[in-house]
C-alpha cells in the first residue's frame, strides 16, 4: 500500500502480522526530503493504528537504509525555515519511536545522519555486514539535529556518542556490534529476514502488555528513577484492566508457565 511517492506500508508475505515501512527513493539512497519526512509520518501513524500490525520493520532496501537528510534540499535553507524543517524531522521520527509496538531497523548499507537517526527510533538494529553507520553531520559543518545528540548517547552513552558526532566516521557492523548501535550483524543479503525474524516472535504475544513495556522503558528513561517507577507501576496495574493479564495469568495456573495464548 502505498502511503506516497517514496514510502510504502507493506505486509510481510509470510508473516502476515508484521507490517514493513519501506522507503524507496533510490535515486537519492533514501535521503529523507520534506516528502519522505512526511511519508515517514503517516506511515508510523498507519502502522501505530492498526490492530493487524503486531510488529514493525523498518526498511530502505540492499544498498541503502537511508544516507542523511537530503543535503541538496537544505543547503540554502534559511534559518527560521530550518526551524520548521527539523521541526517536521524530529516529529516524523518521534512518531517512529512512538509506534506502540516491537520496531526493528533492517539496515543495509549506508544508515548515515537522518537514517542512523531513523535506526536509533526502533526498538532493534539488524545491521548487514557491509552496512555503514554514522552521524557524519559534523564534516557538512553541522551536527545531528533529528535526534542523534539526544538517543545516540542514550543508547551507546555519551563518550562512544561523541566520538562518532565529532569525528563524524563511519562505522562498521562489527564495531556497531560492539558499541551496542547494532543488535545482531547478518550477511548483506539475510538482513530484512533476520529482522523479520527477530520481531515476528511478538506478533502472537500479549499486544497491550507489549505496548506497557516499551512505553515504560522508553518513558522512563526520559525522566528520574521516581517518575519512571511512578509511569512502570501505573502501566502494571492498568494491565489488570485487560484480556492480557487475564489470559496470561489464568493460562499459567491452568496450564504452566509460558503456555498462555493472547488475542
Ligand atoms: N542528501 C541528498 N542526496 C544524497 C544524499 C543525501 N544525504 N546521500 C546521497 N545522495 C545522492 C548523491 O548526491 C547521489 O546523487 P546523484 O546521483 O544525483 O549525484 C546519489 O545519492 C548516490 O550517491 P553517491 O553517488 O554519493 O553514492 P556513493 O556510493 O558514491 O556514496 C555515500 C554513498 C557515502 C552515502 C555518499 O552519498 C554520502 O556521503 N552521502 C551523504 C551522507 C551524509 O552526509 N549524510 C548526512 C546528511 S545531514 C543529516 O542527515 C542531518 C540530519 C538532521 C537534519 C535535521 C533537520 C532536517
Amino acid at each position: 500500500e502505498n502511503v506516497g511517492e517514496f514510502v510504502r506500508v507493506e505486509v510481510d508475505p509470510d508473516n502476515p502480522a508484521v507490517a514493513v515501512i519501506r522507503i524507496d527513493r533510490p535515486k537519492a539512497l533514501n535521503a529523507l526530503n520534506g516528502r519522505v519526512t512526511e511519508e515517514i509520518a503517516e506511515a508510523a501513524a498507519r502502522v501505530s493504528s492498526d490492530d493487524s500490525v503486531r510488529a514493525v520493520v523498518l526498511y530502505g532496501g540492499e544498498r541503502a537504509f537511508v544516507a542523511g537528510a537530503d543535503i541538496k534540499e537544505m543547503a540554502e535553507l534559511t534559518h527560521a525555515k530550518m526551524l520548521e524543517y527539523s521541526r517536521a524531522l524530529q516529529n516524523a521520527l518521534t512518531a517512529v519511536a512512538r509506534i506502540p509496538k516491537p520496531v526493528v531497523a533492517a539496515i543495509s548499507g549506508y544508515a548515515l545522519g537522518g537514517g542512523c537517526e531513523l535506526a536509533l527510533c526502533a526498538d532493534f538494529r539488524v545491521v548487514g555486514a557491509k552496512a555503514r553507520l554514522g552521524q557524519p553531520e559534523i564534516l557538512l559543518g553541522v551536527i545531528p539535529g533529528a535526534g542523534g545528540t539526544q538517543r545516540l548517547p542514550r543508547l551507546i552513552g555519551p563518550a562512544k556518542a561523541k566520538d562518532l558526532v565529532f569525528t563524524g566516521r563511519h562505522v562498521k557492523a562489527e564495531e556497531a556490534l560492539e558499541i551496542g548501535l547494532a543488535d545482531r550483524v547478518v550477511e548483506d543479503d539475510e538482513v530484512y529476514s533476520a529482522a523479520v525474524e527477530l520481531v515476528a516472535r511478538y506478533a502472537d504475544g500479549p499486544a497491550v502488555a507489549l505496548a506497557a513495556a516499551k512505553e515504560a522503558i522508553d518513558r522512563g528513561l526520559e525522566t528520574d528513577l521516581d517518575t519512571g517507577l511512578e509511569i512502570e507501576r501505573l502501566q502494571f496495574s492498568g494491565l489488570f484492566a485487560t484480556e492480557d493479564q487475564k489470559a496470561g495469568m489464568r493460562g499459567f495456573i491452568e496450564q504452566g508457565p509460558g503456555k498462555a495464548t493472547f488475542e
